[in-house]
């Protein structure tokens, strides 16, 4: 019988032990996406029954390439942690199990925002600041892959990120026009636009404010939203050094060591 107590502290130990396990949908083929995310919810209770408070929300799947190709058309979302959240620019990947890295935004939140049918300008009165952001993603499933509910129950893949040092104003810049490179050990390995997020960044936290209406939930003051991804993610191991260049505003690094 589907527990989903059961499962949520199997995903819950499988991403603190950074310890591979089998699709969920293995043993449960008809797991539904409600099903998902509430397995979802139940593994973060156990972060925040540990002193491990929520500071945010991820997008992810937020670019048509990476919805085309889970056959799904519209994205997901996960639950952010304060013990997510690198103090310094490196990861330690002998934590982890194949650790992918993506570069994207992060808007800060001060007014509550709720609802299913939120204009961009609602999205702009409630941002305080936009931070150049790095996001961790390493799934709990084998080869990374998955069906759509196993990557909503284990978070949407989840992992760790860090925001930039420096806070923008959100009407500084024209978000969907930032130009993102990825360099690997020196080598470009990505580049994108912000526009890869569902056209415009904004539209990302529109999306999550409508998405977790559905469970009546809102975006409240004091939360990070990280928007999805402006590139493919990259693979990372041990000694290597990415370079993350957003024109114009400035360089995130990220230094893997074991
Ligand atoms: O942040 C992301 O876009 C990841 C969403 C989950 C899919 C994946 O792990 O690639
Ligand atoms: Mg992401």
């Amino acid at each position: 019988m589907l527990d989903l107590h059961q499962i949520a502290a199997k995903m819950d130990e499988h991403q603190q032990l950074g310890k591979e396990m089998t699709k969920i949908t293995n043993d449960y083929p008809e797991l539904s996406v409600e099903e998902a995310y509430e397995i979802q919810k139940l593994s973060i209770d156990r972060y925040l029954d540990r002193n491990d408070p929520m500071v945010g929300w991820k997008m992810g799947l937020t670019s048509k390439a990476k919805q085309v190709s889970m056959n799904v058309d519209e994205p997901i979302y996960g639950r952010l942690t304060d013990s997510m959240e690198l103090r310094d620019p490196v990861l330690h990947v002998g934590e982890l199990i194949h650790p992918k890295v993506e570069p994207e935004f992060a808007f800060v939140i001060n007014k509550e925002l709720q609802g299913a049918d939120l204009r961009p300008r609602d999205v702009w009165e409630a941002t305080e600041g936009v931070y150049l952001a790095l996001e961790v993603i390493d799934s709990r499933y084998e080869n990374f892959k998955f069906t759509l509910p196993d990557v909503i129950a284990d978070n949407a893949s989840s992992t760790k990120f860090i925001l930039g040092t420096q806070v923008y104003a959100p009407s500084q810049t024209a978000w969907n026009k930032v130009k993102t490179t990825m360099l690997k050990n020196g080598e470009e390995v990505q580049s994108g636009y912000g526009s890869a997020v569902l056209d415009h960044p904004v539209h990302s936290v529109r999306e999550l404010a409508k998405m977790i209406s559905r469970e009546n939930l809102s975006i409240k003051p004091g939360m990070i939203v990280l928007v999805g991804a402006v590139t493919e993610a990259v693979s990372v191991e041990a000694g290597d050094t990415l370079e993350v260049i957003y024109e114009g505003l400035d360089t995130l690094t990220l230094e893997m060591k074991e």
